[in-house]
């Protein structure tokens, strides 16, 4: 006689690495790692299994390398990675993030750098307009190319002090254009306000920002239902500043969405705030989740920085593994125990981050049990995958 009964889909483990790296990247990762897992247990259909590499300037003092040779190798296998913070004083900042940070996202191709700019209840904004306009906009920076191409070089040091040059080249390929701008658009269609703004500098850069104009130009017309705007970088910043109201997407290069991005963490309250995802929208590498935010030598090691960026990016990389329900009660519950005031000093608070972390970890808990009649198990392709 056979069964009719059908027992329950074993849970799908991700295998994570964590690489918090220098800093607070330490602290970070350590709350981080606590909510998600928190998260995996209550939802019981997947886990983490999760291997920490101690890579970093620390890792640099003993080995003259932030990362093994090999290793690359030893994270592809991975689902994604963790992680924390790049720069320390032992170690010049250009060696330290080509040596670890730059290394992965340009050599795992995570050409889409996806970075929200959220507004949480309890956070003061230096904006005035924040306490009665609603602001949430996404930073899209391409980061594979761009200001970052790695391209250039020094000569003529020989010929004595003052007489050094320096070449660094900006590299923009329609490839590279084309796609980070269909990423934008494809995410714009998915949100409630389907706009693209495109930042550019065509005015003062007249070969790869033309370039990029041409290109969004072309793309946008495949987008007929998502607005558009193309502006000046030195406009925008204005623009973040006096208008955020008329955000949604923002797609950059990857310098001008790196300093914007931040100008958005510091206008939503703190650079502590921001989270970032690193992605290979193709799959082929393992894509990466970390906050905006360096290591911040000044506050290292005293338990006192704020893990919420670091939370948010593990929301994303809930998203990203197949598990979108989770990701969007790790983000109600950051947004609620802001609004009761667990928060740290950067933005009013006198929590701990670990104290935040477990008031984050216990409000998914009383979420998820909220909830649960309501809930349907995830059996997306992604989440069975
Ligand atoms: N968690 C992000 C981080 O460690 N950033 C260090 C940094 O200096 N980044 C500069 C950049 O990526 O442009």
């Amino acid at each position: 006689m056979t069964s009719t009964t059908t027992s329950p889909a074993a849970p799908t483990t991700h295998r994570i690495a964590a690489i918090p790296a220098d800093g607070v990247g330490i602290e970070v990762i350590d709350a981080g790692r606590h909510v998600l897992d928190v998260v995996a247990k209550i939802a019981g259909d997947f886990s983490f299994d999760w291997t920490e590499f101690d890579w970093g300037s620390e890792y640099y003092a003993q080995h003259g390398r932030m990362m093994p040779e090999d290793g690359l190798e030893t994270l592809k296998p991975f689902d994604a990675i963790y992680f924390g913070a790049v720069g320390w004083e032992n170690v010049r900042d250009d060696v330290s993030l080509w040596g670890l940070r730059l290394n992965i996202t340009q050599n795992f191709d995570q050409w889409a750098n996806i970075r929200p700019v959220r507004f949480l209840p309890g956070v003061l904004s230096p904006l005035r307009k924040a306490d009665d306009t609603q602001l949430d906009w996404v930073c899209v920076r391409e980061n594979s190319e761009g200001e970052y191409a790695g391209l250039g070089g020094r000569n003529l040091a020989g010929r004595g002090p003052g007489n050094e040059v320096a070449i660094q080249s900006s590299l923009f390929t329609e490839k590279g254009c084309e796609r980070i701008m269909r990423y934008a658009f494809d995410l714009a269609r998915t949100r409630e306000v389907k706009k693209v703004s495109s930042v550019t500098k065509s005015n003062a850069q007249q070969y790869g920002m033309v370039l990029w104009d041409e290109v969004f130009a072309r793309v946008a017309a495949d987008y007929p239902d998502v607005e558009t705007e193309s502006v000046l970088v030195d406009a925008m910043s204005a623009k973040f500043v006096l208008k955020p109201e008329d955000l949604s997407v923002v797609v950059a290069s990857n310098l001008n969405a790196d300093i914007l991005s931040d100008l958005g963490s510091a206008l939503a309250g703190s650079l502590g705030l921001a989270a970032s995802a690193n992605i290979n929208p193709e799959r082929r590498f393992p894509s990466m989740f970390e906050p905006v935010h360096g290591s911040a030598p000044d506050i290292a090691g005293q338990g006192i920085c704020n893990p919420i960026g670091t939370i948010s990016s593990g929301a994303l990389m809930l998203e990203h593994l197949g598990h979108p329900d989770a990701a969007r009660v790790v983000e109600a519950a950051i947004e609620n125990v802001t609004g009761r005031g667990v928060k740290t000093r950067d933005i009013g608070g006198s929590a701990s981050t670990r104290e935040v972390a477990e008031a984050v970890a216990a409000e998914v808990e009383a979420l998820w049990r909220a909830d649960e009649d309501t809930r349907t198990p995830d059996t997306s392709d992604a989440a069975l995958a």
